[in-house]
């Protein structure tokens, strides 16, 4: 299965991805691990992206449609992938159609994660990673609002998202994601 996951800061993409993507048999990728890594190895492309991390914005669309556009072309993307936190902008979700189209396998399936905002600060008070600060977090969750929020409409109007409610345990909110995916795959 293609399939990407989308969704606030502190949805839990990350913490499901691992699990879904073991569950599927894909590769996943989380641009925000990459970037991470990046950063924190002080290469060229993480020292750019480390300036847009720690202000809690969001890395140029180019930056970030390079790295998957080189993780696509790789053997163990054929069978299938998980997308986590990519994409985030609409610019991004016509990048990857695009490259989508050249590879000549369209999207399954978009995730939407739906977590309401004060449980988002409270998980990623308690994670405390350094774009975690109160002032980051705000930040975060208005580029969400304004940049990542309309991607729901834009795979809806394509017949693959499927949101999920996010809150309760992460076995709970497993079961709801893989529930999703079976009902797309349906
Ligand atoms: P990401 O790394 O994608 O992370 P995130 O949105 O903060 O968190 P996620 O939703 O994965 O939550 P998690 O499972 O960790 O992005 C970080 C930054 O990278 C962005 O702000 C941006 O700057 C940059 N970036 C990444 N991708 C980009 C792109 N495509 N374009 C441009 N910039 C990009 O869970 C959060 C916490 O909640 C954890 O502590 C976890 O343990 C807890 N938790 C998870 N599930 C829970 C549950 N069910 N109940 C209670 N707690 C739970």
């Amino acid at each position: 299965m293609r399939v990407v996951f989308i969704g606030p800061p502190g949805a839990g993409k990350g913490t499901q991805a691992v699990r879904v993507a073991e569950h599927l048999g894909v590769k996943q990728l989380s641009t925000g691990d990459v970037l991470r890594q990046a950063r924190d190895r002080h290469e060229p492309i993480g020292l750019e992206a480390g300036k847009y991390l720690d202000k809690g914005h969001l890395v140029p669309d180019a930056m970030v449609v390079a790295i998957v556009s080189d993780r696509l072309a790789k053997d163990d993307c054929a069978k299938g992938y998980l997308f986590d936190g990519f994409p985030r902008t609409l610019g991004q979700a016509e990048a990857l159609d695009d490259l989508l189209v050249d590879c000549g396998a369209p999207l399954d399936a978009a995730i939407e994660f739906v977590v309401p905002e004060d449980e988002l600060f409270n998980r990623l008070h308690d994670r405390g990673r350094s774009d975690d600060s109160e002032a980051t977090i705000r930040e975060r969750l208005r580029h969400y609002a304004v940049l990542t929020a309309p991607l729901a409409e834009y795979y809806d109007n394509r017949g693959v998202l499927r949101c999920v409610d996010a809150v309760g345990t992460p076995d709970e909110v497993f079961k709801r994601v893989c529930d999703a995916l079976d009902d797309i795959r349906a």
